[in-house]
This record gives C-alpha cells, structure tokens and sequence, in this order.
C-alpha cells in the first residue's frame, strides 16, 4: 500500500542453545528508514476500544505489537488496508498522510512505536472531513469520489 509496508526485522536465536528465545535489534537508519526521535508505547487497552483515528503530516513511525495482537486499519489517497500485528518481530512503516485505526487488541497486548519526530500536536489532522479536505488539495480529489 502507498506509504504503508509491512517488514521483519532481523530474529537472532542461538544454533547451540534451545530455550533461549530471541533478540531483535533496532537501529536507526538501518533497520528502520529513519533517525529515532521518540519512542512511545500503548498498552492495557479493552478488547472493544478504539484509538488513533488521526493522519500527520510529516511524521514517519514503525508501529511494533511486542506483546499479543492488534488490527491497524490504515486509509490514504490510494484506499484501505487493515493489518493485522501480531509478531514483535514484524514491523509496520507508516509514512505521512495516513488515517490510522488501532482496534482489536488482545488482553495485555503491547503497541511499541518508533517515530521519527518529537511529540507535535501540529503535526497531527484529527478531525476525518480535515483530512479528506487536507488529502484533496495535495494529491487532487479522488479520495472524495471514492
Ligand atoms: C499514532 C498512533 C499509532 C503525548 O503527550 N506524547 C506523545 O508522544 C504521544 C504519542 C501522545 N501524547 C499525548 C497526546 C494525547 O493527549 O497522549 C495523549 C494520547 O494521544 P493520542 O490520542 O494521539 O493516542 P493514539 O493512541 O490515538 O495515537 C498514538 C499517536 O498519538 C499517533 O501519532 O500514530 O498512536
């Protein structure tokens, strides 16, 4: 999807070793397409709740559910997609100019999420009619006769 993809990060086991698990690194620039500003996490959420519900302008983040499941359902100028999180060693890149959902989440579920900006209230459009309008006079109005 158009600014939106789904990745694994690397899952380093032990060939000698059973039991052990796993360790996943995370470097800047590296294993994710941007420098790390801020890190956030989301967690104890109700099965039935609802968050996100909001595009940003400029903020690029990897979304990770270390712990159990969630559903991000993603709308933007090219149409929808919800995915499913559900492996701390996948990651889902969300670039600007998406609409973003959490719903879904599993008992004690936990969403980290790596961004590439400080906190900026500014940068967020939370208002669903803005963000049509917003997503019309930068890529045309398509999204509107959807
Ligand atoms: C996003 C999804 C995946 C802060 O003070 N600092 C922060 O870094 C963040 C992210 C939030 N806040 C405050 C702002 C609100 O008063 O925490 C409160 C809850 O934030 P919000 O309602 O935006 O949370 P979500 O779960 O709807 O959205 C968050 C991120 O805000 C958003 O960027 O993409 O997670």
């Amino acid at each position: 999807m158009y600014n939106v993809s789904e990745f694994s990060f690397r899952k380093i086991g032990s060939n000698s070793k059973e039991n052990i698990g796993f360790l996943t690194p995370i470097e800047e620039n590296k294993d994710i397409p941007f420098e790390i500003k801020r890190v956030y996490y989301i967690y104890g959420v109700s099965g039935d709740a609802v968050r996100g519900g909001h595009s940003h302008k400029a903020l690029h983040q990897v979304l990770i559910c270390v712990n159990g499941s969630v559903d991000i359902k993603i709308k933007n100028y090219f149409g929808e997609k919800t995915y499913h999180l559900d492996d701390p060693s996948k990651g889902l890149y969300i670039g600007p100019d998406n609409w973003r959902e959490m719903s879904n989440f599993s008992e004690g579920s936990v969403l980290l999420v790596l961004a590439s900006e400080k906190y900026n209230e500014e940068d967020y459009t939370r208002d669903y009619d803005s963000f049509i309008q917003y997503i019309d006079r930068k890529y045309g109005n398509l999204l509107s006769k959807k």
